[in-house]
């Protein structure tokens, strides 16, 4: 059924009914798995021209240390990286660096591209929509609102779905990442510009944000396109959380998020006022002093992928201004353990887990 998305059709047009979701097989290869984000998707937005997409390497399925290195050496192997949405922006800069190092295969998951047939070890939930000037809501195909669709449902279904995969992985250490915000942290001044972040009791979300019988804005209000993705990156934390207290422990994979600082050049702000797209570099630059560009972000999120020392799990991660990693503090509502359970049973329920 609704996995027909593993073909490289359009998004699809029609609605697909949750119960139908719910019915589907649930297919196991992790090729058939990458399509699901894809299919969280909306209908006919405008893609535009893209960069290239990094190309993956060749299949492997080595063991996570090489016993057949030259004069009985150990070395690791190639780690193997999923990106979601990596096809511009921090997503792009993210897989460039990583390759680069030699030392990963990068598994890029964009609309035209999904597949990974090698082992699991990393795994980037990155991809995301900001709609900051529409005026009424739009929906993916299963009907729910299209920025917590695509930012947090779908991200939430596919990380599910790999974990199996993530828990088989022999390589020394393994992560899965999902990226979050400052501007979802209302313990700063950038999380204090309004629209503020608020899943208020989650009704909004309980009742499947389809915009029918419920609000398609997870607090239950009335529907705000910006504040929808900071509530979205708002789940994005919560749901790194939870994955924490549930799995890290009897799996060993390392759950993080982060803020790599503001990258005002990305194609996150395609949608936003073109007064805004010219501003906004400037003023992060010169005024906020939090702009960082592509490369650096990219470098940044790299190292939560890969570097050896960012082992500990549960933790959302920023860099200050030497670039150096630190363990930051989320705002009260983004490190609710409450709203995370109470927000992880209710996405099962509508991604059809439960
Ligand atoms: P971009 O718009 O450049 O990247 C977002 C990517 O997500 C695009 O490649 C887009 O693909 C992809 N995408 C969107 N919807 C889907 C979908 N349904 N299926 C597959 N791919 C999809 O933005 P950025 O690089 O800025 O960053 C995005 C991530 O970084 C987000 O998680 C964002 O919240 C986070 N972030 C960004 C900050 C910034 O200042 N830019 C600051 C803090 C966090 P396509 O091009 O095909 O639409
Ligand atoms: Mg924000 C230290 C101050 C700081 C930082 C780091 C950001 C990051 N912003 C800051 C401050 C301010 N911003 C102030 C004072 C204002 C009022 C003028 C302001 C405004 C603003 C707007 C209108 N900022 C924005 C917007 C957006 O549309 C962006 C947004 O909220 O997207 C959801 C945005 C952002 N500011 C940031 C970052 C990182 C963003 C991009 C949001 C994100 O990716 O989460």
């Amino acid at each position: 059924m609704a996995l027909r998305a593993a073909s490289l059709l359009p998004p699809p047009t029609i609605s697909v009914h949750k119960e139908e979701l719910r019915k589907k097989e649930v297919p196991d290869e992790i090729s058939k798995y990458l399509c699901i984000l894809w299919f969280y998707s909306g209908n006919g937005r405008n893609l535009g021209k893209r960069k290239s997409l990094l190309e993956s390497q060749t299949a492997v399925t080595t063991p996570a240390v090489d016993q057949a290195a030259p004069q009985g050496k150990k070395t690791l192997r190639k780690g193997n990286v999923v990106i979601t949405g990596a096809s511009s922006g921090l997503g792009l800069a993210t897989a460039k660096a990583l390759a680069e190092t030699g030392e990963w295969h990068v598994g890029i998951f964009s609309r035209l591209r999904k597949q990974l047939n090698r082992p699991l070890d990393a795994l980037v939930c990155y991809a995301a929509v900001y709609l900051p000037t529409a005026k009424e809501p739009t929906y993916t195909a299963q009907g729910f609102e299209l920025s917590v669709g695509t930012n947090h449902l779908g991200h939430f279904l596919l990380a599910r779905l790999l974990l199996g995969d993530l828990k088989k992985s022999d390589y020394p250490y393994k992560r899965l990442i999902i990226v979050g915000s400052i501007t979802g942290n209302t313990n700063t001044l950038a999380g204090n510009v309004p629209p503020k972040a608020n899943l208020g009791n989650l009704r909004g979300l309980a009742g499947g944000l389809n915009g029918v019988q419920s609000s398609p804005m997870k607090d239950g209000g009335d529907f705000d396109g910006a504040k929808a993705y900071k509530d979205s990156k708002v789940c994005n934390m919560l749901t790194m959380q939870e994955f924490h207290r549930r799995y890290h422990e009897e799996t060993g994979i390392t759950f993080a998020s982060l803020y790599p600082g503001c990258i005002a050049t990305t194609g996150l702000f395609r949608e936003h006022f073109p007064l805004f797209q010219i501003l906004f570099p400037p003023f992060q630059k010169y005024i906020t002093k939090g702009y960082v560009s592509e490369e650096e972000a990219g470098s940044r999120l790299a190292q939560v992928v890969s570097d050896p020392n960012l082992t500990k799990s549960g933790v959302y991660w920023s860099w200050n201004k030497d670039s150096e990693s630190f363990e930051n503090q989320l705002s009260k509502e983004a490190s609710d353990a409450e709203k995370a359970k109470k927000l992880w049973e209710i996405s099962e329920e509508l991604v059809g887990l439960a």
